[in-house]
C-alpha cells in the first residue's frame, strides 16, 4: 500500500535491517528494504563493533527507502542491542566502541564491586549481573573515561550522528546499571560513588520523543531531511512491546542472539531472591518493567555454524543450519542438557568444543555429530527458557498461562515445541520481526496513526503477524 510510512533501523548483534512500515485499517504492513551483516572486528586492543559501517548501511538503507517511496517516510527510529556505547569529547568519538563479548570487563567488575558490593548495587539498579553491563565497561576504560565528556549508547550515538541531538532513551539507559529502576532517573549518587562524572550521562528521554531532522550531511545521503523519533531503542524493549499478548498472564521469550525470558510488570522486583536468581528489571515502554533473565540464545547455534563453516556466507550457514535442525529433529531424542548460561559460552570461538568439554567434565554423554550437538543446544535452550519462566513467575508472584516467543527463535519449530513440552504451557510463536514491529509501531503511535498505549500497539501486532501455536505434549515433567 502507498501512503504515510515509517522506517525502522533495527541493528542486531549479527545483522541489521531497514524496514518500512505502513498502518492500514489497524494492520501493519512491513516491507524489508535492506539487510546487512554486522561483523565485529578484532584489533590489537580487542573486539569492536564496526560502527561506521553500520551507520553507512543505515543511511544507504534509508536512501533506498526514500527512493522507493519518495516523500512518504514520516519518521525514522533506531534500535540496537543494549549496554555498549561510544565515549565522546566535544562531540567527537574517542576510540572504537567495544563489543560486549570483548573480554576486558573482568577488572571493571572487581573495581565496581570494591566500591559498591554486588547486593547493594542490585538494590539500587535492579540489574542482573552480566560482566558487560555498561557500568563495568566504564570501570574498564581506564584513563579514557576521564577524557570523555559524554557517553552515548549505540542507538543514541547513531541518533546523535543523524540529528546532532544528544540524549539517552530510557529503555536502553536501563541496561547501563546507572538508572534507578523506581524513578527512571540517573542514579547520580551511584555514579558519583563510582567516579563517573555526571556530565557523561545525557538528558533522559522516553520512547516516542521527536528528536529532530537529519543533519544536512545525513540528508544529503538520504535525499531528504527526514524526521527522527526516539523509539524503545533497546531492541529487547521494542520486541517485548510487540509481543501480541491478548491477556495479562503471559511470559515472553525474545529469542534472537540472546533469549530474554521474563514477564512484564508494573513495578520492579528488587528482592533478595530476585538478586540471587539474577533477574533483571529493565525499563519497558509505558512505564512497565521488563522483569527478565538473559539466557544465551541462538548465539550458540550461530557461533557453532561459524565454527563448522568458517568460509561460508550467512546464507550458506543458515541453509546448513536448517539441514542440521531437520536431522536433529529426526535423530536427536534424549540429547544431553548443558547449562547454556555458563559464562564459558560467552566469548566467540569453538562453541561445539566447549559444549563437549562441559558435558565430558560432568560425566554426561558427549554428543558426536553436528546434528547431535544442535539437538543438545535446542533442548538445553528450551530447558533454560522454561526454568526462567517458572522462576520469573515465582519471584514476581504472578501466574503464567501462556508463553509468547518472538524473534528469530520463533521460527525454530524444534525449539518452540521443546519449550511447550518442557514448560507444560502453550507456546505462541511469532512475530519473527517483533523488534522492528515495536520500533515501527511506536513511531506510528507518535504520529497518531495508532491509538496510544501498549494494548493498542499489541492489538495491531496480533492482527498483522502470523502466529503459530504449540501445545505441550505430556505434563511438563520432561523438565
Ligand atoms: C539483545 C540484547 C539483550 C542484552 C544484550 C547485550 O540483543 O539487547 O537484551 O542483554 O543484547
Amino acid at each position: 500500500p502507498a501512503g504515510t510510512a515509517v522506517a525502522a533501523v533495527d541493528l542486531g548483534a549479527t545483522s541489521g535491517r531497514v524496514i518500512l512500515g505502513r498502518v492500514h485499517e489497524g494492520t501493519l504492513h512491513a516491507q524489508h528494504v535492506a539487510r546487512f551483516a554486522n561483523d565485529p572486528v578484532r584489533t590489537r586492543d580487542g573486539l569492536h563493533w564496526n560502527l561506521l559501517e553500520l551507520y553507512r548501511q543505515a543511511l544507504s538503507g534509508l536512501a533506498l527507502a526514500e527512493r522507493e517511496s519518495p516523500g512518504e517516510i514520516a519518521s525514522v527510529g533506531i534500535d540496537s542491542w543494549a549496554v555498549d556505547y561510544g565515549l565522546l569529547r566535544d562531540g567527537r568519538l574517542l576510540g572504537l566502541p567495544y563489543h560486549y563479548r570483548d573480554g576486558r570487563c573482568e577488572a571493571g567488575v572487581a573495581a565496581v564491586h570494591a566500591r559498591v558490593p554486588a547486593a547493594q548495587l542490585y538494590a539500587r539498579n535492579g540489574l542482573q549481573h552480566l560482566p558487560f553491563n555498561t557500568v563495568f565497561q566504564f570501570a574498564a576504560e581506564g584513563e579514557l573515561l576521564g577524557l570523555a565528556d559524554r557517553a552515548l549508547l549505540i542507538p543514541d550515538l547513531l541518533d546523535y550522528w543523524l540529528t546532532g541531538v544528544e540524549a539517552a532513551e530510557r529503555s536502553n539507559a536501563s541496561t547501563t546499571g546507572l538508572l534507578d529502576p523506581r524513578t527512571r532517573e540517573w542514579d547520580l549518587e551511584l555514579a558519583s560513588s563510582l567516579g563517573i562524572p555526571h556530565r557523561m550521562l545525557p538528558p533522559l528521554i522516553d520512547a516516542g520523543t521527536p528528536l529532530g531532522q537529519l543533519t544536512p550531511e545525513a540528508a544529503a545521503v538520504v535525499g531528504r531531511p527526514l524526521d527522527v523519533v526516539s523509539v524503545a531503542s533497546h531492541d529487547t524493549a521494542s520486541a517485548v512491546a510487540a509481543v501480541p499478548a491478548e491477556r495479562p498472564d503471559f511470559a515472553y521469550v525474545s529469542c534472537g542472539t540472546w533469549g530474554l525470558v521474563g514477564l512484564e510488570l508494573a513495578a520492579p522486583v528488587l528482592s533478595e531472591e530476585a538478586y540471587r536468581a539474577n533477574f533483571t528489571n529493565e525499563g519497558g515502554i509505558g512505564g512497565t518493567t521488563r522483569f527478565l533473565h538473559n539466557v544465551m540464545g541462538l548465539w550458540l547455534l550461530s557461533e557453532s555454524l561459524r565454527h563448522w563453516e568458517p568460509g561460508a556466507t550467512d546464507a550458506q550457514r543458515s541453509s546448513r543450519l536448517s539441514e542440521l535442525l531437520d536431522e536433529a529433529a529426526r535423530t536427536g531424542e534424549g540429547a544431553p542438557i548443558f547449562d547454556v548460561n555458563d559464562p564459558v559460552f560467552l566469548p566467540p570461538g569453538d562453541v561445539p568444543g566447549r559444549i563437549r568439554s562441559w558435558l565430558a567434565e560432568r560425566g554426561e554423554r558427549v554428543p558426536e555429530t553436528a546434528a547431535e550437538i544442535v539437538r543438545s543446544i535446542v533442548e538445553s535452550l528450551a530447558a533454560a527458557f522454561a526454568d526462567a519462566v517458572r522462576e520469573g513467575a515465582r519471584l514476581s508472584g504472578r501466574t503464567v498461562s501462556v508463553i509468547h516467543i518472538v524473534g528469530g527463535g520463533s521460527q525454530n519449530t524444534l525449539l518452540c515445541q521443546a519449550l511447550a513440552d518442557r514448560s507444560g504451557l502453550p507456546v505462541l510463536a511469532g512475530p519473527v520481526e517483533a523488534t522492528a514491529m515495536g520500533n515501527l509501531l511506536v513511531q506510528a503511535q507518535t504520529l497518531g496513526l495508532v491509538a496510544p498505549g501498549l494494548d493498542a500497539l499489541r492489538a495491531v501486532v496480533a492482527r498483522s503477524a502470523r502466529i503459530v501455536a504449540y501445545a505441550p505434549r505430556g505434563d511438563g515433567s520432561a523438565a
